[in-house]
């Protein structure tokens, strides 16, 4: 049995398909051969598409990991641009294609048919595509197949998406993506400790689609994947877990495990993590395992919002942190999330202020909030809508004819005026701790869908975190 592996993912810096080194192993241990196109990699995806599709595998598997930048300031809509990968599968092979990744889960059926595809998997993909593997070469029928979504009499069906057990895959080897290529040329690599999110936060779809019950690995399997990759020359790693804190006890462990492994001396790492679940013991033991940098999912600094966004904590917690890495020399970023509704320039300002008081490294601001129809934030706005979504000052980006917002909408309170990016522009300053991007000026590009400044930097051996890199640039230190 044979398939092959795609990905397609065109931006830049380009980073880690770590999907597919994972759906890679489950493979490979259920005795299936893969053969990998990784388009970031090829210098002619093309021809090497047509090397490894010559023989007709049982299926082609294409990841797709963002279906758009989910950035106000750009808004690309970055699905649009793998159909010609698509294309030119389709045309060297009758065989057939099956999506899946974090952006396919977000909008399957909307994904399936703008790509115009028989077969997605929604979530973790380790056991479902094995299992859709069999049933095609065994002429067996789908329903068995965890977090299908396929056609079937002219309608799309899903299957259920079963909770995985990451605590008994064997994740570790990591051998089909060239990690490598990766670190030199998008400065880190992702590894994954658990997957899931039991947080609240209303506009974010990644519980609902990669599950609100958290499953977690074992730490050894983490810390032999590390050892693995570390093997390789790989030394500068980036988390891939929603948040690396949540749950508390399993992220102690897991640095608990990469001190007592030695690793933590020879590596370093980066992670997402809520302000909610940090503490001085949990900042200790991150140090220690060779954690150097933390991206923070503030959002804000005002109590207000921060209850209305679906979050626990207040804006105490974030001065506390940002005491507790100062304390413990790592560096960090906050992230805001600026404009959904409720918003006035006056919660804007305390948190700016605030910002400005407790001067994390970086403070990276999103104005405008990315909606999807399945997030609590875009159920409420579209039940709350009258008359044409064109018609709603509050919305932005293709409003016409996208009922399911695949093609990016963002929230971004009218209430708060035209002039609002000119006025947070002018609040913030010159201050370089602020990135903060703007429709009208290309160069202040703090994106990371196509940002040449970044992947210069890299090719030059800047390596870590890209708001990291960005802040080395800009402040003339060296690389990591
Ligand atoms: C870590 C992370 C980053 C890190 C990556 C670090 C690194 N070296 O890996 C950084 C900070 C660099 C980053 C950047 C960006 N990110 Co990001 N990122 C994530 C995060 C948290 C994890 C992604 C990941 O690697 N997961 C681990 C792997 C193992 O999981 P997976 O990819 O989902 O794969 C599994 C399944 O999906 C499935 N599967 C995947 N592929 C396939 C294929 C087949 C055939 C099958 C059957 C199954 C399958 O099986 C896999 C194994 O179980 C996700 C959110 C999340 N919790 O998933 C956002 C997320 C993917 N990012 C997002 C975005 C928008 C971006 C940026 C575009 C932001 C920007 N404007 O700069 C860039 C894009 C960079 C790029 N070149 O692609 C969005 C995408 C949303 C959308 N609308 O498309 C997400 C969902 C966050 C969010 N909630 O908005 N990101």
């Amino acid at each position: 049995m044979r398939i092959v592996l795609v990905n397609p993912n065109p931006m830049k810096p380009p980073v880690t398909p770590v999907s597919l080194d994972y759906l890679g192993s489950a493979c490979q241990n259920a005795g299936i051969d893969i053969d990998l196109v990784d388009c970031c990699v090829e210098s002619d995806w093309s021809k090497k598409l047509a090397q490894v599709l010559t023989e007709k595998p049982i299926l082609v598997g294409v990841t797709v990991r963002n279906i758009d930048d989910s950035y106000f300031a750009s808004r690309d809509f970055s699905l649009g641009r793998i159909i010609p990968v698509l294309e030119t599968i389709k045309k060297l092979t009758p065989a057939p294609i099956c999506l899946g990744g974090v952006g396919f889960s977000i909008f399957p059926s909307e994904v399936l048919k703008f790509c115009d595809v028989p077969y997605g998997i929604c979530g973790g993909g380790e056991e479902g595509l094995v299992k859709l593997i069999v049933a095609l070469s065994d002429n067996m029928e789908l329903e068995s197949v965890p977090g299908l979504v396929w056609m079937k009499n002219g309608k799309y069906r899903k299957n259920h998406v079963l909770p995985v057990s990451l605590g008994k895959i064997d994740l570790a080897s990591r051998f089909l993506i060239d990690n490598a290529y990766y670190f030199n040329n998008g400065g880190q690599v992702g590894f994954e400790t658990k997957r899931g999110c039991s947080l609240n936060c209303v506009y974010c779809p990644e519980p609902l689609i990669r599950g609100k019950q958290v499953s977690v690995r074992n730490p050894q399997n983490i810390v032999t994947e590390l050892t693995n990759l570390y093997m390789r020359g790989i030394t500068v790693f980036h988390t891939c877990d929603s948040e690396f804190n949540c749950p508390y006890s399993h992220a102690v462990l897991v640095c608990k495990a990469i001190i007592e492994s030695g690793l933590g001396n020879k590596i370093k790492w980066y992670a997402y993590c809520s302000p909610e679940y940090f503490t001085e013991e949990l900042a200790y033991v991150m140090r220690h395992a060779g954690c150097v940098g933390i991206d923070f999912g503030a959002d804000h600094g005002d109590d207000k919002m921060l209850r209305r966004l679906g979050h626990g904590y207040t804006s105490d917690d974030l001065i506390r942190i940002r005491e507790i890495c100062l304390k413990h020399h790592i560096i960090c970023m906050f992230d805001l999330l600026l404009g959904s509704p409720g918003e006035t320039k006056e919660s804007i300002e305390t948190t700016i202020r605030l910002m400005k008081k407790i001067k994390p490294e970086r403070v990276g601001i999103s104005l405008g909030v990315r909606l999807y129809p399945i997030t609590r934030l875009g159920r409420k706005i579209l039940e709350n809508s009258k008359g044409p979504l064109s018609e709603n000052p509050s919305l932005f980006g293709d409003l016409e004819d996208n009922p399911s917002f695949l093609r990016p909408v963002y929230y971004c309170d009218a209430n708060l005026g035209e002039d609002v990016e000119d006025w947070l522009h002018r609040m913030v300053g010159n201050d370089p701790r602020f990135l903060l991007g703007r429709r009208i000026d290309a160069k202040l590009n703090y994106n990371y869908n196509d940002n040449p400044e970044l992947t210069e930097a890299i090719k030059r051996g800047h390596r870590g975190a890209y708001w990291d890199i960005l802040r080395r640039l800009s402040e003339g230190i060296p690389p990591l």
